[in-house]
Order: C-alpha cells, then structure tokens, then sequence
C-alpha cells in the first residue's frame, strides 16, 4: 500500500523530481531506511532514531563537514566526489534534516550500480573492507575541527560499566537471577578491558576521526568490488581510530552470526584477520604510532568484550535499545559474541604475530 505519510516526507528533501516510489531497504538496528525514486534520480530516507541519537542537529552537522572534507579530497585526486562519498541531500529550506511533530529525517544520494557484502566471504573482499576503512581514516587524518559526541561514551568503557553498573542495581526487567554466567564474563575482564581505555584517556593512543560502525556491509563496492566509499557516518565522532579496527575485525571474521544459536558456528577465521589487517595496515601503516600498531589486535577484543556487554546489558534493561526479533534475542545474541571473544582470546597470539609480519 502506498504510505501517503512517506510521500509528504520526501517533498520535503530537495530531490530533483517528486518521489514516485519509496520502498524500505536493509535492516539495520537503529534507524529505519527507504530508498526514494524519483523520475531521474533514487536517494535514500532515513528516520533517524532519536532515543539513540539524542541531537540530531550535531550528528548532522558532523556528517556535513566530514563528508566536505573527503570530497575535497577526492576531487583534489581527480574522482567523482558523487560517487566516493556520501552526498547528504538538505531540506527545500536548506536545513540538513527534516522534523516533524514525532521524527527525525535526514536524506543522501542513492549512489547508482553500487553494491553491498554482507558477509567477507572472500580473501579480496576482507581485504578491500579493510582498505575502505583504511583510506577514509587516511583522507581524515588532517580534518583538525572539533566532532560532537553524538552518543555519549560511545567505546568508553569505563562509561559503559559505570551504566552495567547501574543496569545491574536496578534489574528492571528481573532477569539478573538467570544470568550469572554471564555476568561472570563481564566482571572477569573489567580491570584489563579498563586498562586498554587508560591508554585513550592519557593520550597514549592518540584521538583521530573515527566512523564507529565499521562492518563490511557500510561500505559501498562498485561492480568490479574496488571500495566506492563508506557511509551509515551516523557515528562518526573522534576517538581512537583502533575501535574502527576492532569492530571490524568483530563483524568480518566471524564465521556464524552475529545472532547465531548454534555456537558451533561461531569463531573468529584468522585468515579473514589477516586479509583485513593487510588491506587496513596499506593505507594506514605509515600514519599509526608504535603504541597504536601494538594494540590494534587488542582492539577487536575490547570491541566484542563492549557488545557482549551492550547485548546483556540490554537484556538486563528489558530490551530498549536494539530491535528484537524474539524475546530471548539480545541473550542470544550475547552468547554469540561471547563465544566469537573466547574464539579471539584463544587466537591472541597469532593475531599479534599477524600485526608484526604485516609491520
Ligand atoms: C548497531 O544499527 P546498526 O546495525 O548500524 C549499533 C552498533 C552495533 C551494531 C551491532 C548506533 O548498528 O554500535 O555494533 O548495531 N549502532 C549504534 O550489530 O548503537
Ligand atoms: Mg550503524
């Protein structure tokens, strides 16, 4: 059926032509997508969630000046600036989101004959992922203009237990009893996981622009799968550039799913590592200090430690911040992502030996 509100949605946005058909696209877990059609052109629409993402205005204005910022750069190599980055769309009276009495929109450019992976399922595309990361941390590293924190303590870990802390006094949903195990894998790692954090909060591993959201299916490949560009900038803030690494590392390497209830399936592939960290390291190696280069592998450690934590800690609350299929979907999903960081736990030493051919 056609959704009339979409339609009054879209006329909104200065596309080139009345949307002619809207239609929902992907599944990600925070904000809802469509892609517009237009008589010449396609975009696409988001409704940003604004329970996760509590100022529209500043996440908006980070993806503006970022997006300026890279297609500077691609111009000044002689590419297609439409085509190798995001191309945020304003509103008919110049605002970069559109609100009305209950949402927040915001729209970009559908970028024609681009594809999406969702699984790194071969050596080259490993490798091309880690490469996109890898070259858009690059073309930022001289972006100097303060980013807002769009979601507070993002990858702060001290932030997040202080709220798993809080989580756990409160047990709103009454599930606490059930869960000791798990809470056991939280509690085991606290100190070490908090001293990687130290390091960011001293200085030692340096704040750069970071995107935050780094699985393969952010990337945008063209048909020949050469890296076009990265989008979902939504989280683009700056913190240690390692979290991109990590997280990653915890989307691509893993052999099941992220949601997976057979944990037979689950564990980190070294080899899907080692492609990442060759494609990464191209781009990236000669701009990393040395205390950067000796945590990237702990890095995809502290990033799945920090969802197994979001995922339970999420379930504690009673399931509000992530969308469920089922009821016992973020337990699951925490059980999943505990086995992928005991499978990454096991392979630590290889991933380091990894890191230092590579270097
Ligand atoms: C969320 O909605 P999506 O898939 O882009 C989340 C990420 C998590 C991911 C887990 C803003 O991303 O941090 O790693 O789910 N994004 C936010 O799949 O919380
Ligand atoms: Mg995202």
């Amino acid at each position: 059926m056609r959704d009339r509100y979409l339609y009054d949605i879209a006329e909104n946005f200065a596309f080139d032509a009345p949307a002619t058909d809207i239609k929902p696209l992907g599944e990600g877990f925070i904000n809802d997508t469509y892609i517009v059609t237009t008589a010449k052109s396609r975009y696409i629409l988001q409704r940003k969630n604004h329970i996760v993402f509590p100022d529209v205005e500043a996440m908006m204005d980070n993806i503006w000046r970022v997006t300026a910022h890279l297609k500077a750069k691609v111009k000044a190599s002689g590419g297609d600036p439409l085509r190798e980055v995001l191309t945020v769309i304003p509103t008919t009276d110049g605002k970069l989101f559109y609100r009305d009495n209950e949402n927040f929109w915001a729209a970009s450019l559908f970028i024609e004959g681009s594809v999406t992976h969702d699984v790194a399922d071969t050596p080259r595309l490993a490798y091309m992922g880690g490469r996109g990361i890898g070259r858009f941390q690059a073309m930022l590293a001289d972006f100097d203009e303060p980013l807002a924190e769009v979601i507070k303590g993002f990858h702060n870990i001290r932030w997040r237990l202080e709220q798993w802390d809080k989580a756990l006094a409160e047990d709103k949903a009454g599930r606490k009893t059930e869960l000791t195990d798990e809470i056991g894998w939280i509690e085991s790692r606290r100190a070490k996981m908090l001293a990687f954090w130290e390091l960011v909060e001293q200085g030692i591993l340096p704040k750069r622009v970071t995107h935050n959201d780094t699985k393969l299916s952010n990337i945008l490949f063209d048909q020949n799968d050469e890296v076009l560009c990265v989008i979902d900038l939504d989280t683009v803030m700056s913190s240690t550039s390692l979290n991109d690494f990590g997280d990653a590392i915890r989307s691509y390497t893993n052999t099941g799913a992220e949601d997976d209830s057979d944990l037979s399936r689950v564990a980190m592939n070294i080899e899907t590592f080692r492609h990442y960290a060759e494609g990464y390291l191209s781009e990236r190696g000669e701009t990393m200090t040395a205390s950067e280069k000796e945590w990237l592998a702990f890095s995809a450690l502290y990033i799945t430690f920090e969802q197994v934590l979001r995922f339970l800690m999420d379930y504690i609350d009673g399931d509000t911040y992530y969308k469920t299929a089922y009821p016992t979907h973020n337990l699951v999903r925490t059980r999943a992502q505990y086995r992928l960081l005991q499978s990454m736990e096991e392979q630590y030493d290889e991933m380091l030996k990894i890191i230092n051919d590579i270097l």
